[in-house]
């Protein structure tokens, strides 16, 4: 699929009509992504759920029985990320590439708290189970960069309110975030690709069937195995995020995804 780009007029003026020809891509990211950045998955072996409880750390429930446990836990995470080792790897990049030379519109959502993405230079990108690098104020809601550990003792930037911060992640059983804007985005698009989740957590494993509802969008799955609903997906390639994401993306970028 090859899409024309005639150059007439204003450079804005057609950069406009080409977002407007070219069909949208929706890529849903998961923890699988950042694994060859040195962050650990969930649900792999050796992942965060095989050493740490959901029901201890990943709820508001936790937070409220034991805020210090889940700091540490955070803290712990939030070192982690900031750690030099820790950078983008080829497949964040990719998807970087893929935005700025795509003559459409690539919406990235990430299930990841981390900031690699970004770190990578995508811009058009929504993080639905929140961000580790920020705080959000129990009692006035502001939310505020954070670099460092949280404890009882921080106090909010905004409302100077003392031991009422938390991290802005999303736990099991609250909302994931900016669901209306991703729901329109999956809605139209033209492509839609899963890469790095094992689709065990619910609203994001069930985006493949929304994308493909009136059987409009191409679905493709990139994971190291076989993801929980991989029947879902008319194209699937498995192995290592930073070989198997840049390999699509160049394909994308040459031929569109017709077969
Ligand atoms: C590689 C790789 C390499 C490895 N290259 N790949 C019953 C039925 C249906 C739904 C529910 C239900 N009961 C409850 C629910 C809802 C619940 C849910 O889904 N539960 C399920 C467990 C069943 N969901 C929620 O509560 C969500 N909210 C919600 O539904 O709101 C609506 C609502 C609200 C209130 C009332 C009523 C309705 C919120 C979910 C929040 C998830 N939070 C977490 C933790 C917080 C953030 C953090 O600490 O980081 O988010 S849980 C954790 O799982 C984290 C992740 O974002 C999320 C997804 O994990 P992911 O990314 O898929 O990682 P893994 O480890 O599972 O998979 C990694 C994959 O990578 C594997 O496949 C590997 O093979 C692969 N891989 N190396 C490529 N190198």
């Amino acid at each position: 699929m090859i899409y024309c780009i005639t150059i007439g007029g204003s450079g804005m003026l057609a950069s406009a009509m080409v977002r407007r020809t070219a069909p949208s891509i929706v890529i849903l990211t998961g923890a699988g992504i950042s694994k060859e950045s040195g962050l650990e998955t969930f649900r792999d072996p050796d992942g965060i759920w095989s050493r740490v409880r959901i029901e201890d750390v990943a709820t508001p429930e936790a937070f409220a029985r034991d805020p210090a446990l889940v700091h540490d836990f955070y803290n712990a995470r939030r070192r982690a990320l900031l750690s030099p080792a820790v950078r983008p790897n080829a497949a964040h990049r990719a998807l970087a590439r893929l935005e700025a030379a795509w003559p459409g519109e690539v919406l990235v959502v990430t299930q990841n708290i981390d900031d690699l993405h970004e770190r990578a230079g995508t811009r058009n990108l929504i993080h639905m189970h929140g961000e580790i690098l920020k705080a959000r104020c129990l009692a006035c809601g502001a939310v505020s960069p954070w670099r460092t550990d949280m404890s009882l003792a921080s106090v909010c930037p905004e409302c100077d309110a003392l031991g009422r911060l938390r991290v802005h992640v999303v736990w099991f059983g609250e909302m994931p975030l900016e669901m209306e804007r991703i729901f329109a985005a999956l809605e139209t698009c033209g492509l839609f690709v899963s890469i790095g989740t094992s689709g065990n957590v619910y609203p994001a494993a069930g985006f493949v069937e929304e994308a493909r509802r009136g059987g409009r969008a191409h679905t493709v799955e990139l994971n190291l195995e076989p993801s929980q609903g991989h029947s879902l997906f008319a194209e699937r390639h498995y192995g290592p995020a930073s070989r198997v994401v840049p390999a699509f993306v160049e394909r994308i970028l040459r031929q569109g995804w017709q077969a």
